[in-house]
């Protein structure tokens, strides 16, 4: 690897003179840059992130899951049939954004993905489909439409599929920031689901999901949440309920016509893992949000409706299972045609705890 400076000429910029050519050939050599070379792009007045605003279409996204499917096995080794959307803008990286990996995954029916553990925080999400059922620490967890279901660092899982059907989902990590920060340790676990009950209800959830119910045997504080999966009955009815009570005047919706929930850890009452803040939301038709720019990047997927997605300069008409993202600090505003529902992820809690998060709301876009 070798370095190379390119004078600027700009304001502050020593003029050009063989000797400076010569100051720079030797910086080069002991693999030095200097800052005035480099400061416009490493310290711009707002951030300029390398990920770019784009969109993948469900459409496209599951005929090519399904051929993988047909394609390439899953088994020990490659581990899962999952296919990471890759940001434009990130240099053929498989990341949708530098801090977060979204991946469409693809089971056929009966198939068993193998165990094991990562330091990544992960998530799934489901749009449409079920039978397939996410072991994790020993916990069967049923996976369908509509949850959200969690997969915290250092947690053994493993999937398998039970029913006839063929099943795919969304799964969010933090793979780029684990890669891009050196802290990634992984582990193999049995090659094979072994508990492949199927019970409607996880051991987590039987302890954890009750709304404003602690179990008293645990009241320390968790870094993540220990609710194996948010149920979409649970999600769709807080979200009616903000729009209800909007209709009869009280207070509760995000802004007028958007209601909007945050999945958190019931120990804490903070985002659900360390570095990936979750959110349902809800539009009422013909609704457009306030035009919003905030620290940090985020991936949205369209649960259900149709709507239209402006993320900085680019604008697309979305509808079922699309996914787009939105880089750090570029404006977004979506604006419904029916009722349109979208779940989101977000890597906003590291900002949070580092004290880097910002947030710019501007009025509602049209
Ligand atoms: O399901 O365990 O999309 O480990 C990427 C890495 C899914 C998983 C991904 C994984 C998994
Ligand atoms: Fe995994």
């Amino acid at each position: 690897m070798t370095v190379s400076i390119t004078p600027t000429g700009g304001p502050g910029q020593p003029d050009p003179s063989p000797e400076l050519d010569e100051l720079y050939r030797g910086f080069e050599k002991e693999l030095l840059v200097p800052l005035w070379t480099e400061i416009g792009d490493l310290m711009p007045a707002e951030p300029r992130p390398a990920a770019v605003p784009h969109t993948w279409r469900w459409d496209a996204l599951l005929p090519l899951a399904e051929r993988a499917g047909d394609l390439v096995p899953v088994g020990r080794g490659g581990e899962r049939r999952a296919i990471a959307l890759a940001n434009p803008g990130l240099g053929g990286a498989p990341y949708a954004t530098p801090t977060l990996w979204a991946a469409i995954q693809y089971l056929r029916p009966r198939e068993n993905a193998p165990e094991h553990r990562h330091t990544q925080n992960a998530f799934r999400f489901v749009v449409e489909g079920e039978g397939v059922w996410t072991v994790v620490n020993g916990d069967p967890v049923a996976m369908r439409r509509g949850d959200f279901l969690l997969t915290p660092g250092w947690h053994f899982h493993g999937h398998h599929n039970i029913s006839d059907e063929p099943m795919a989902w969304l799964d969010g990590l933090d793979i780029p920031f684990s890669h891009s920060m050196g802290s990634t340790f992984f582990e193999f676990g049995p090659d094979r689901v072994s508990d492949t009950s199927a019970p409607d209800r996880s051991r987590s959830e039987r302890l954890w999901a009750h709304p404003g119910l602690r179990p008293v045997s645990h009241t320390e504080p968790l870094p993540n949440s220990p609710i194996a999966a948010y149920r979409w009955e649970h999600t769709d009815a807080a979200l009616a309920d903000q729009l209800a009570l909007e209709d009869e005047g009280h207070p509760g919706v995000l802004e007028p016509g958007h209601a909007a929930v945050r999945f958190t850890n019931p120990s804490t009452g903070g985002d659900v893992m360390p570095t990936i803040r979750a959110e349902f939301h809800r539009l009422r038709a013909g609704t457009a949000t306030a035009t919003r720019r905030e620290v940090g990047s985020s991936v949205w997927q369209v649960f259900q409706g149709t709507g239209t997605a402006r993320v900085g300069e680019r604008e697309w008409r979305v509808g079922r299972g699309d996914l787009f993202v939105v880089p750090s600090w570029v404006p977004l505003t979506v604006t419904s045609d029916g009722e349109l529902d979208l779940f989101r992820f977000s890597d906003t809690p590291i900002f949070e705890r580092l004290n880097a998060d910002r947030v710019h709301v501007e009025g509602p876009h049209q």
